[in-house]
């Protein structure tokens, strides 16, 4: 089989790329590891900037998005007891659209399979070859039988674990990690949200988040040691716990109900460099990871398509390899303020098993300061609503 570009992995990022890349005329094919309702399972990101909105409205994938989506112009933080909003629209002019990954991934495969367009699930022992030539090509296998696609360009979208990073000499790839030394303990249920906007809680008894995916669905975050096992956490023990890291007046107004899903999620900070070997792009969680404080993931991989797309693009339209060259050290650029924000929101909200009372203070203080000041609100609204492209 030829294609122009083989995209591996089936997440939002290869997802998103493939429709984008379609809408240009260019054909690619999707390598997906899992089955589809697999992909469609995982309970992952909710909040979407502007800059993936637009994307998704230029994929031609925005209408449900438009209809159900809900647009946050602010979130609500909580510290020693007390309350503040910082107000994204205000600060801003912008805000975010509360819209589940979940949602963005299922109207990405419905547009794909609605433009008949080549996906391939439950491929195995995915191999890039020849990245660094002329004629690349990647082999795997499905139904027991060995495939291969010749393509022009090979987009590495296979998340964390996949094969595509690591097929990147190990000598010509520099890795930065930082690994925080808790996780987040997740619960979807089918209950209204306890308010209109997110809550973001540092409490003495560690970090909280309310968040949720529509009128009557509900996602809530609770810091926990990664120790932790799901099936040691009941539904009752959860909502106590988290009930005891909120506002009296928000806990009482609390819905709970049984969860209709509950994970552990590690806390990770990563990134690699380049993103680029030979003929072969690296995007979203494949090149880099970030700490779901400040909602940054799916995000980040979206910038990364923006750019990896245009260049593709331009290289289609015109010859021109200047997209292309400059693709890795572009998304970089934008990766890393966005790491940067993900680090400084997750050590200002979460505490640390080594916190000295020094530490509690100075993060109070960077608190009352964010409380106080419009600069640093305005800081906080422009990296949250999202960073230009
Ligand atoms: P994904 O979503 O991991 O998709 C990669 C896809 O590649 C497939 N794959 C392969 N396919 C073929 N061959 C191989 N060898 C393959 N290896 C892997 C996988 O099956 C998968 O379908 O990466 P992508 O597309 O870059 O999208 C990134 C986002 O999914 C990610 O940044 C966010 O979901 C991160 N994230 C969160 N972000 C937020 O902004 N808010 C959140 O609340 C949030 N929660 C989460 C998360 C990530 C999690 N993971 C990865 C552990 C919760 C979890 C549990
Ligand atoms: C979510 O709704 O899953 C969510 C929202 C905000 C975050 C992280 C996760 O910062």
């Amino acid at each position: 089989m030829r294609t122009q570009v083989a995209i591996i992995g089936g997440g939002p990022s290869g997802l998103l790329l493939g429709q984008l890349l379609h809408r240009r005329g260019i054909d690619a094919v999707v390598l997906e590891r899992k089955t589809r309702d697999y992909v469609l399972g995982r309970i992952r990101a909710g909040v979407l900037e502007q800059g993936l909105v637009k994307l998704l409205e230029e994929a031609g994938v925005a209408d449900r998005l438009h209809a159900e989506g809900h647009e946050h112009d602010g979130t609500l933080v909580v510290y020693n007891g007390t309350s503040f909003r910082v107000d994204f629209r205000e600060q801003t002019g912008s805000a975010v659209v509360v819209y589940g990954q979940t949602e963005v991934t299922r109207d990405l495969y419905d547009a794909r399979q609605a433009a008949g367009l080549r996906t391939e699930f439950e491929v195995e022992d995915v191999v890039i070859h020849g990245a660094d030539t002329a004629a690349p090509y990647v082999t795997y296998i499905r139904d027991g039988a060995e495939r291969r696609i010749d393509c022009d360009f090979i987009a590495g979208c296979d998340g964390f674990h996949g094969v595509s990073r690591k097929s990147i000499p190990e000598h010509l790839r520099r890795e930065y990690e930082k690994v925080y030394p808790f996780g987040w303990l997740g619960i979807l249920s089918e209950t209204p949200p306890v308010a209109d906007e997110l809550i973001y809680a540092n409490s003495e008894r560690g970090f909280a988040l309310c968040s949720m995916r529509n009128d009557h669905l509900s996602r809530y975050y609770i810091q926990c040691p990664m120790t932790d096992r799901v099936e040691d956490w009941s539904d009752e023990a959860f909502w106590a716990e988290l009930k005891r890291r909120l506002p009296p007046e928000v806990a009482d107004r609390l819905v709970t109900g049984p969860s209709i899903e509950k994970s552990i999620a590690p806390l990770r900070s990563f990134v690699t460099e380049p993103m680029r070997w030979g003929r072969l792009f690296l995007c979203g969680d494949a090149a880099h990871i970030v700490p779901p404080t400040g909602a940054k993931g799916l995000n980040t991989a979206a910038s990364d398509v923006n750019y990896l797309y245009r260049a593709l693009a331009e290289y289609y339209d015109s010859g021109s390899e200047a997209g292309i060259d400059a693709y890795s050290e572009r998304a970089l650029a934008r990766i890393w303020k966005a790491e940067r924000f993900s680090w400084w929101f997750s050590g200002l909200m979460h505490r640390f098993p080594d916190q000295s009372p020094f530490d509690v203070k100075m993060q109070a203080a960077d608190l009352g300061f964010l409380k106080d000041s419009e600069a640093q609100k305005r800081a906080f609204a422009e990296n949250y609503v999202g960073l230009p492209y």
